[in-house]
């Protein structure tokens, strides 16, 4: 590898100076303007994880997902599909903020150094973007910072994010025994198309479903699906909306699943009409949110913890008529945006224990690791239900004794390829729940009659410093500002059944606000009052 050929390169995609730059919880992620240099100094980052495991493949996705159309972002995907380990971010933060291009280099050379790698060894990246227009530009900074590290490239090209991760578990995993599928996009529509027909086993889906695609990258990939998809097969009618990749500005624009699960209401055009099942999907296809309007009550969401509740217990049903549910232990992680009422019901219903981590699905598929089943999903619709090898081998190994038992196995076998085993991918979480719906002969009524969520409102709060929000207790309380927990507390303790919290977002310039109470106008009311405190203490 060559010095002066990684400076002449970086030379040609300058950082934006003045500014600290941070892998976060979606990696880097800003106005695509000033994404250039980040993006090529993400592609040194890339270069140096390839070598240090081997030479194996690592992901670059370029996207940012919810946030709005001008925005964009970049992220690294470690070769099982699973997000870039931890002690590597502060690698990627201190790339990128090098103040010249000769110590961006110094540094380069200086961590794989101390990270025993070899330079001369060789590596291999692929990288995926979504819709936005600004993914073109970056995309050519990445390729440029891997040819001048001599590392092989290969570029996707439109993508969603779960796709991508896909791919990279593919490419890492072709040839061995844990081989997760064919190298391809249309190996992905294959796979998911394929456990979807059998872990129906026969049944059929009922009624109609509309998707909401966000106007992102999961319009165009839906279609792809279901172009393969045979309805005759499994009854599943699905109507795709807001699939328009045409505009670029109008991606989650009052569509989409962040839309609907901030506003709790269902996207204004085109209008669902009531009765009808409907879900959205984000700006790149890892978050599901369903939703329906009661002819008697109004918009009803079905989020995260709903879809976490609903695969939770059709699992744990499914091990028990297995006979299995001695030898598998089924876990739910979930984050303090997790409604009580949620984690109420599987801890006291379901009987299963429920672990909190910070927000990120980093975080809770690391936790998940620790069950073999762990069902995972961010109150937001991001989330995934991952099988251990053990639990992956005792459905393929334990002989039946009974019809009812195979039936169960294979059920669970089809789900473990059904679901995708390195992250939260919507459209396959909207298959699964789509299964589930069938085999337990469900309306969206009856899974919303499970339990009565509290009423909650979520606020975005911007602030002049969200650094100085310093969270303890996987979120659930704030260290500092000092004082500001106290005051939060104190607004608390005047609610019935109330709980409130305050973060810095991971991927947006502001703070987040949670609030849940015992009626609608007490947690809008608790949210806004903390949303007070919270400016109050934001500095200026
Ligand atoms: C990303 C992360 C999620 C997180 C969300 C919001 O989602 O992958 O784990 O819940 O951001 O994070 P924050 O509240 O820190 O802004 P996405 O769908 O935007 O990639």
């Amino acid at each position: 590898m060559d010095r002066d050929t990684i400076i002449a390169a970086s030379k040609k995609h300058n950082i934006v100076p003045g500014r600290v730059y941070k892998y976060g919880t979606a990696g880097f992620r800003m106005s695509a303007d000033l994404l250039d240099g980040v993006t090529f100094r993400v592609g040194l980052l890339a270069a140096l994880r390839t070598r240090k495991l081997n030479g194996q493949a690592i992901g670059v996705m370029i996207t940012a997902s919810h946030n709005p159309a001008v925005d964009n972002g970049v992220k690294i995907v470690d070769p099982m599909g699973d997000m870039l380990e931890q002690e590597w971010e502060a690698y990627a933060t201190n790339l990128v903020n090098a103040p010249s291009h000769e110590e961006l280099v110094e540094y380069f050379i200086k961590l794989a150094d101390t990270l025993k790698i070899d330079l001369a060894s060789p590596g291999k990246v692929i990288a995926g973007r979504d819709t936005r227009p600004s993914g073109i530009t970056l995309v050519t900074a990445l390729a440029d910072s891997l040819a001048a590290t001599k590392t092989t490239y290969g570029d996707y090209k439109i993508l969603t994010t779960p796709q991508l991760h896909y791919l990279t578990r593919c490419i890492n995993t072709a040839g061995t025994p844990g081989a997760y599928g064919e190298i391809s996009e249309v190996g992905y529509y294959n796979k998911l198309l394929e456990a979807f027909y059998r872990a129906l086993r026969g049944r059929r889906v009922s009624g109609s479903l509309t998707v909401d695609c966000a106007n992102g990258v999961g319009g165009p990939k839906l279609n792809e699906l279901l172009k393969r998809h045979d309805p005759q097969r499994t009854g599943l009618q699905v109507k795709v909306v807001n699939d328009d990749v045409l505009r670029p500005e109008i991606l989650n624009l009052d569509c989409g699943a962040d839309f609907v699960k901030t506003r709790q209401r269902a996207p204004p055009n085109p209008k669902p009409t009531p009765g009808d099942r409907w879900c959205s999907l984000d700006g790149d296809a890892d978050r599901l949110i369903y939703y329906w309007i009661d002819p008697e009550k109004g918009f009803f969401m079905l989020d995260g913890d709903r879809i976490a509740t609903l695969a939770a217990s059709f699992i744990a049903d499914l091990s028990r008529s297995a006979g299995i549910s001695n030898q598998l232990r089924i876990g739910v992680i979930q984050t303090a945006y997790a409604n009580g009422a949620s984690t109420k019901y599987i801890e006291q219903h379901l009987q299963l224990p429920v672990v909190c981590t910070p927000t990120g699905v980093k975080h809770l598929h690391h936790a998940a690791c620790s069950f073999d089943i762990g069902v995972y999903f961010e109150a937001n619709g991001h989330g995934t239900v991952l099988f251990s090898p053990t639990a992956i081998q005792t459905f393929k190994t334990k002989a039946p004794q009974s019809p009812a038992q195979k039936d169960a196995l294979d059920i669970l076998s089809a789900l473990a390829d059904l679901i995708n085993q390195t992250v939260g991918d919507a459209i396959s979480d909207m298959l699964l729940v789509e299964v589930i719906l069938a085999h337990k002969v469900w309306t969206m009524k009856d899974w919303a009659l499970r339990y009565q969520d509290l009423p909650n409102r979520l606020v975005r709060v911007e602030v002049g410093n969200k650094d100085l929000f310093q969270t303890t207790d996987a979120e659930r309380k704030l260290s500092h500002p000092i004082g500001c927990q106290d005051e939060i507390d104190k607004e608390v303790k005047k609610y019935t059944n109330a709980r409130s919290f305050a973060r810095a977002s991971g991927t947006e310039n502001a703070c987040r606000v949670y609030a849940e109470a015992a009626t609608r106008s007490e947690a809008d009311e608790l949210a806004n009052k903390v949303a007070v405190i919270v400016k109050q203490y934001g500095g200026i």
